[in-house]
């Protein structure tokens, strides 16, 4: 670990007055999460297309939801890790600190965070697909398939691939980027837009950009140092409490 390198990054982090962190799968996988593509991931057991579409949940609900119920089922038995601990500790010491997730596993919350940007939705919503009413049931697991008060079937609340991002949070997440002058980004292999392009939107705000991941990223190019490594390592180490 280049100790150097982190205690500059650290001093940088320190002196910021609007830090914004984006965070991916990776800052699950030390609670046991599974990622999407690293391996072992889920998307090399199932075809991401075959079940995070609206097409795919339009034409076999059932198997949509048992994949959101093995999901829920892992979930609900994992615990946040240092790097959910440290980034919920950064916003205790810095409340200009705004963190943006494509997480919809909760864990920043159980944390401890509490103004955390859900991009890609939440793991434990639902919304119904006549009426669009939203609730939170965190029933592991879910019994299929879940209806809704006015008898439509209940989906999960999350973002599926070809679906537009809540717009509030988008607005919020990207509002936040713009008035940026740190940016780190732990944990995403930065292929899904638009939530990748979040750091490009920090970078031209003139913020410092710094990876943490175990390997290298399309973003990796782009940033101004990266950090490899375990985010429930190196998170801690560039957070002072
Ligand atoms: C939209 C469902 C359109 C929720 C998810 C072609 C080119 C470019 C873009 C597109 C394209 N074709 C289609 C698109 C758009 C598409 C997209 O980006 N596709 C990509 C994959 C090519 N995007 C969309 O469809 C979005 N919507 O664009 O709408 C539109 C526009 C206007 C009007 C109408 C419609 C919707 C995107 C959201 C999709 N939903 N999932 C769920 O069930 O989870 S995406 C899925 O990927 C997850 O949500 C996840 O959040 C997201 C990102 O994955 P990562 O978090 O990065 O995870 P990954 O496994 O990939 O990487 C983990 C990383 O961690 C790795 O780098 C690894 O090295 C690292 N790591 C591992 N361990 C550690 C670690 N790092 C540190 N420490 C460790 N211990
Ligand atoms: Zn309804």
């Amino acid at each position: 670990m280049d100790t150097h390198k982190i205690k500059m990054i650290r001093e940088r982090l320190a002196a910021s007055s609007a830090p914004v962190a984006l965070t991916g799968a990776g800052v699950s996988a030390e609670s046991g999460v599974p990622t999407f593509r690293g391996p072992g991931g889920l998307w090399k057991t199932y075809k991401p297309e075959d079940l995070a579409t609206p097409e795919a949940f339009e034409r076999d609900p059932y198997l949509v939801w048992e994949w959101y119920n093995f999901r829920r089922e892992k979930i609900a038995s994992v615990s946040p890790n240092p790097a959910h601990y440290a980034l919920a500790g950064l916003e205790a010491s810095k409340p200009a600190f705004t963190l943006i997730t494509q997480n919809v596993d909760g864990l920043h919350c159980l944390a401890g965070s509490r103004n955390v940007l859900e991009i890609h939705g939440s793991i434990w919503a639902l919304r119904c697909t006549a009426c669009g009413n939203s609730s939170e049931n965190r029933d592991v697991p879910i019994e299929i398939l879940p209806r809704c008060t006015c008898g439509g079937l209940l989906r999960p609340g999350v973002v599926w691939f070809g679906e537009t991002l809540p717009e509030d949070t988008m607005n919020a997440a990207f509002e936040a980027a713009e008035k940026a002058d740190f940016m780190m980004v732990a944990g995403t292999s930065g292929v899904v837009q638009p939530a990748a392009s979040l750091v490009s939107v920090a970078k031209r705000a003139g913020a410092f950009t710094v990876e943490i991941n175990t390997d290298a990223t399309p973003l990796s190019d782009i940033m101004d140092e990266r950090l490899e490594g375990r985010a429930g390592e190196i998170l801690p180490l560039i957070i002072t409490a």
